[in-house]
């Protein structure tokens, strides 16, 4: 793909973002779209929102559960960015200024010092941990009726949009981080449960491959920087009014309301 169209592809699902307005799948005139040229659409995607001012502060992975892969029938995971825009200290969140937003129930990890795949390790990522914190992550993907391939939703910055983070943060070593049992309710009804080995057997897992996968890039994960790593939970569409709440066991609660 030249590099004018990537380009053009990047100001494309920025525009969509912006205007919140779903769009064609890139996929749709790019039959052949490589993973590299999606990565490569982030990229310049994440570009154009520093020049704008806005400041990264960590990163995600997605699809990292099979309940994740089966609900979006894309079997590998995939990474993406969290800017300050998308982080929200109010228990708000406002509809009005996204598309079709879904949620689902993570654990995020902020680190000491900094990582450096190819060759990282779960024990590395644990070494290099500062606190593990619960996050609620609100996805908001730009393309027509949430559906994509995965180098869609790569280009797409990995549907990344809003994120809600709890109160409580605990050392990694104070708990057992692959059996933290999870709750997701809308309206006080119970929608999904799980524990965190589903997100790759351990979430820490995720951070390492996560490290790894930007290595080869040329890139990697920066102390202070916070890391999603991806849903325990299927995500759940959201509407107008809904209450949203999420338990960790060990990590708390985090709620907040669709207006
Ligand atoms: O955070 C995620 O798992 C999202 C990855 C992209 C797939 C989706 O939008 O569901
Ligand atoms: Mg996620």
């Amino acid at each position: 793909m030249e590099s004018k169209t990537i380009k053009k592809t990047a100001v494309f699902l920025i525009d969509a973002e912006n205007e919140k307005r779903e769009v064609p799948r890139i996929t749709d005139e790019y039959p052949d779209l490589s993973v590299d040229e999606a990565y490569a659409i982030q990229e310049e995607l994440v570009n154009i929102r520093l020049g704008q001012g806005y400041r990264m502060v960590g990163s995600k992975m997605g699809l990292t559960s099979h309940a994740k892969k089966k609900q979006m029938n894309i079997d590998k995971p995939i990474y993406g960015y969290i800017f300050d825009y998308m982080v929200t200290d109010a228990n708000v969140l406002h509809v009005n200024e996204l598309i079709h937003p879904k949620v689902e129930a993570e654990i995020a990890f902020i680190l000491s010092r900094d990582l450096e795949g190819p060759d990282v390790t779960t024990e590395d990522v644990l070494a290099s941990t500062e606190y593990v914190v619960p996050a609620l992550e609100v996805i908001d993907s730009r393309f027509q009726n949430f559906q994509f391939t995965s180098p869609d939703v790569i280009a797409d910055n990995a549907s990344s949009s809003r994120v809600f983070f709890g109160s409580v943060m605990r050392k990694p070593d104070e708990m057992e981080l692959d059996l933290v049992g999870v709750t997701l309710s809308i309206n006080g009804e119970l929608r999904d449960l799980g524990a965190s080995a589903a997100v790759l057997g351990h979430p820490a897992n995720s951070v390492a491959m996560l490290a790894n996968m930007l290595s080869r890039q040329g890139k990697k994960l920066k102390a202070g920087q916070i890391i999603l790593t991806g849903g325990i939970t299927g995500a759940q569409l959201l509407s107008l009014g809904d209450i949203v709440s999420a338990k960790w066991d060990g990590l708390g609660t985090v709620e907040f309301k669709v207006e």
